[in-house]
C-alpha cells in the first residue's frame, strides 16, 4: 500500500542561484549545502560534468569584496597563514624537543600523511631532522581504505596526540576537519586547549566558525563548536589559529574529499613552503608572497581543466567499466601514486562502492610510502596496493571491459612504466595514460607508452614555475583534480548520484548518518522522525523497530550499517512506497541503477498523489 507523500523537498535551483545568500539552505553549513551549479549533474554528459566540476573548483579562488564568507584569498586567511608559517619556521630553526602534528579523519587524515611525508622528505634531503608527524583516525589502515567510524571517537583522538607528542616541549598541532565536525579532531583540539604550555592548536576547515557542528559528543562536555569558540578567543592573542575559508558547496553535496581536500593541500603547502624558504633560503614570510603562492594554484586548475575533452573521455571509459560491473585500476608511481590510493579509497563511503570498483596501485606499495605502521598487508588490509599485488591479483583476469589508467611524470622511471604498460596491453586495449612533463622534455619511452594506450592526456607545465611553487606540487594537485573528476564522473554515469546528492552513501559514522537522514527528508518530504525510523529499519533490515533497536546508541547503528548495502536507497523506497524491506530490496534488485530506481518511485508517488 502506498502512502501519500509530499515531494516539496525536490525543488529545482537555477545555476545562478547564489549559495552565499542568507536564504540559501539556511540550516546547513556551507560544506553540506548543495551546489546550484551541479543540480543536474546526474543527467549531464561527461563533457558537461567536467565543466561543472571546473566551475565548482573555480569557486575556491573567487575574490569578492564585501562577501558574506571569508574565502581562500581573503585578507584574514593570508594573515593567519603567515603566522602559522612563522611558527613552523621557529620549529625548523630549533627542532629540539619540538614537533608539528597534522591530524584528520578520512581524506583529511590522508592528506595529513601526504603533506607530512612530503615535508619530512624534503627536510631529510637537506640533512635536517624530520619535524612533522601525522595522525589519521583509525590508524594507517585508514590511509588507503575507508574506515569511517574512528572519526566519532574524541578520546582516541586526544590519546593519539598525547602519544605522538610524548616528551615534547613545544607542539604545533594542525587539526583538519573540512566540515568543522569530526569529534576525533575536536578531542585533539580540546586536549591542546588544556595544555597551552606545550600545544598551539591550529584548525583547518571550510565553514565559518558559527557553523561548526554543535551536536553533543557522547561522553564529552564539549562540542566542536564550543572548542572553536574557545579557539577564537585565543586567536586574538595568537595562541590559537583558525584557517577556515568557505570554498562554496561541493559538487556532490558533502563530498569534502573534493574541494575540501584540494584546499587543505593548498593551504598547508603554502604554510610549509613559506616556512621552508624562510629557514633555508632566508626568504622572508610576507603577505604578498603567501597570496601569490595561493594564486598560482589557481593556474593549476586552468591548466588541468584546459583538457576537458580528454578528462571526459577518461570519465566515460571508467563509467562504462563500472556500468558493466567491471573495475578501474590506477597504476602509478611515487607520490602521485599516493593520490590515486586516496581517490580510490573514498569511493566506498561516498558512492557505496566496492573496493574492487576503483583500485589504486603504487610501485612498491607501503615500502615506498614510508607510513608509520609499515606493511598494511600484514595488518589485514582489504587488498594490496603494490604493483606486485596488481600483477598477481588483477592482471590475470583483466579484460577490455576494465579501465586501466597509468599516471606518471617525467621524473618517474619511464622505462618501468613502459614495461608495465606492455604487460597490461596484452590483456586489455582499454588502457589510458596521464603524463606530466615540463616543456622541452623528451623521453623516447613515452612514445611507446603512447602507442600502447587508447588515449593519453599529456600535461605540459611551464619550466618557469613561480619560485615558491615546486613542479611536484602542481602535478599533484592536477592529478588529484583529474582523479576526483574521473571517479566522481564514473559513479555519476553509473547512477550513484541523484541530482547532486550521494544517494548510496555509507552510513558508517554520525556525520554520514545525519547526512543520510537529511537526504531522506529532502527526497521524501517526510518529517525527520519518520525518515530516521526508515533509516533504522533499513540498517537493521526489519519492518518493525524493536525496543532494543530504538534504545541503541548511534555508534551501534553506524556499526551495524557497515554490513548492509544500499541502506539509503532502501529506506527511501520504503518511505515512498510503503513496501516492506524485502519488497524494497527486490525492487532495487530489478532496477540496479539506484538513480533510476529512486526516480521511478518518485514518479509513481507524484502520479499517485496527483490522482487523489
Ligand atoms: C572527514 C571524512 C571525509 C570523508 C567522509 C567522512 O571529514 O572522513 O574525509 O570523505 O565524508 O568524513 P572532515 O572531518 O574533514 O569534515
Amino acid at each position: 500500500m502506498a502512502t501519500v507523500v509530499k515531494t516539496e523537498g525536490i525543488k529545482a535551483f537555477s545555476a545562478t542561484h547564489d549559495w552565499e545568500s542568507a536564504d540559501y539552505e539556511p540550516t546547513l553549513p556551507v560544506s553540506e549545502m548543495s551546489n546550484p551549479i551541479t543540480h543536474n549533474i546526474d543527467r549531464a554528459p561527461a563533457s558537461s560534468i567536467v565543466k561543472m566540476l571546473q566551475d565548482c573548483d573555480a569557486q575556491m579562488f573567487q575574490e569578492k569584496s564585501g562577501a558574506a564568507y571569508e574565502r581562500l584569498l581573503s585578507d584574514q586567511v593570508a594573515k593567519s597563514l603567515m603566522e602559522v608559517a612563522k611558527r613552523v619556521q621557529l620549529i625548523l630553526k630549533d627542532p629540539q624537543d619540538s614537533l608539528i602534528v597534522l591530524s584528520g579523519c578520512g581524506t583529511s587524515g590522508r592528506l595529513a600523511f601526504f603533506i607530512t611525508s612530503g615535508f619530512n622528505r624534503e627536510l631529510r634531503r637537506l640533512n635536517h631532522s624530520a619535524v612533522c608527524s601525522y595522525i589519521i583516525a583509525g590508524g594507517d589502515r585508514a590511509l588507503f581504505s575507508s574506515q569511517e567510524s574512528p572519526e566519532d571517537d574524541p578520546i582516541s583522538g586526544a590519546l593519539s596526540l598525547k602519544k605522538v607528542s610524548e616528551g615534547k616541549k613545544r607542539v604545533l598541532f594542525i587539526g583538519i576537519s573540512c566540515g568543522l565536525s569530526a569529534p576525533f579532531v575536536a578531542g585533539q583540539l580540546d586536549f591542546c586547549l588544556q595544555h597551552p604550555d606545550i600545544y598551539t592548536p591550529v584548525l583547518v576547515g571550510f565553514n565559518p566558525a558559527h557553523q561548526a557542528r554543535n551536536e553533543p559528543i557522547p561522553g564529552c562536555t564539549f562540542t566542536f563548536r564550543s572548542v572553536v569558540t574557545k579557539m577564537r578567543e585565543l586567536a586574538k592573542m595568537q595562541k590559537a589559529f583558525l584557517i577556515n575559508p568557505a570554498l562554496g558547496p561541493e559538487a556532490i553535496s558533502g563530498s569534502s574529499r573534493m574541494k575540501g581536500g584540494s584546499a587543505t593541500k593548498i593551504l598547508l603547502e603554502v604554510v610549509f613552503s613559506a616556512a621552508h624558504a624562510a629557514n633555508f633560503s632566508r626568504t622572508p614570510i610576507t603577505y604578498n608572497g603567501i597570496l601569490q603562492h595561493m594564486r598560482s594554484y589557481g593556474e593549476v586548475l586552468d591548466i588541468t581543466y584546459s583538457q576537458t575533452e580528454g578528462i571526459a573521455a577518461l570519465m566515460e571509459a571508467a563509467g562504462r567499466s563500472l556500468q558493466c560491473g567491471r573495475g578501474v585500476c590506477y597504476l602509478s608511481w611515487g607520490f602521485l601514486g599516493l593520490l590515486s590510493l586516496i581517490d580510490a579509497s573514498e569511493c566506498k563511503p561516498t558512492f557505496g562502492a566496492d573496493y574492487k570498483d576503483i583500485r589504486g596501485f603504487v610501485g612498491g606499495g607501503c615500502k615506498e610510502l614510508c607510513n608509520k605502521e609499515g606493511d598494511l598487508n600484514l595488518m589485514g588490509a582489504e587488498s594490496g596496493i603494490a604493483h606486485s599485488d596488481f600483477l598477481h591479483d588483477v592482471l590475470p583476469c583483466l579484460t577490455d571491459k576494465d579501465t586501466v589508467l597509468l599516471l606518471y611524470s617525467h621524473s618517474d622511471d619511464v622505462d618501468e612504466v613502459a614495461k608495465l604498460a606492455r604487460r597490461v596491453r596484452e590483456k586489455t586495449s582499454n588502457m589510458h595514460a596521464v603524463y606530466h612533463q615540463t616543456d622541452g622534455d623528451t623521453v623516447s619511452a613515452h612514445d611507446e607508452i603512447n602507442k600502447l594506450c587508447s588515449s593519453t592526456l599529456n600535461f605540459i607545465w611551464p619550466q618557469s614555475t613561480p619560485a615558491s611553487m615546486g613542479l611536484q606540487h602542481m602535478w599533484e594537485l592536477s592529478t588529484k583534480l583529474l582523479l576526483n573528476a574521473v571517479s566522481t564522473g564514473a559513479h555519476i554515469l553509473k547512477g550513484k548520484v541523484y541530482q547532486n546528492y550521494m544517494i548510496d552513501l555509507q552510513v558508517t559514522n554520525s556525520k554520514l548518518y545525519h547526512r543520510a537522514a537529511r537526504l531522506l527528508q529532502r527526497l521524501s518530504g517526510h518529517p525527520k522522525s519518520l525518515c530516521e525510523e526508515a533509516l533504522l529499519k533499513a540498517i537493521y533490515q526489519v519492518d518493525k523497530l524493536t525496543e532494543d533497536i530504538v534504545t541503541c546508541n548511534l555508534i551501534k547503528h553506524t556499526h551495524t550499517a557497515r554490513k548492509v548495502k544500499k541502506v539509503v536507497p532502501l529506506a527511501l523506497v520504503c518511505l515512498l512506497t510503503g513496501y516492506s524491506i524485502k519488497e524494497a530490496q527486490s525492487h532495487l534488485e530489478q532496477k540496479p541503477i539506484v538513480r533510476e530506481a529512486v526516480e521511478a518511485c518518485l514518479r509513481e508517488q507524484t502520479l499517485f498523489s496527483g490522482s487523489l
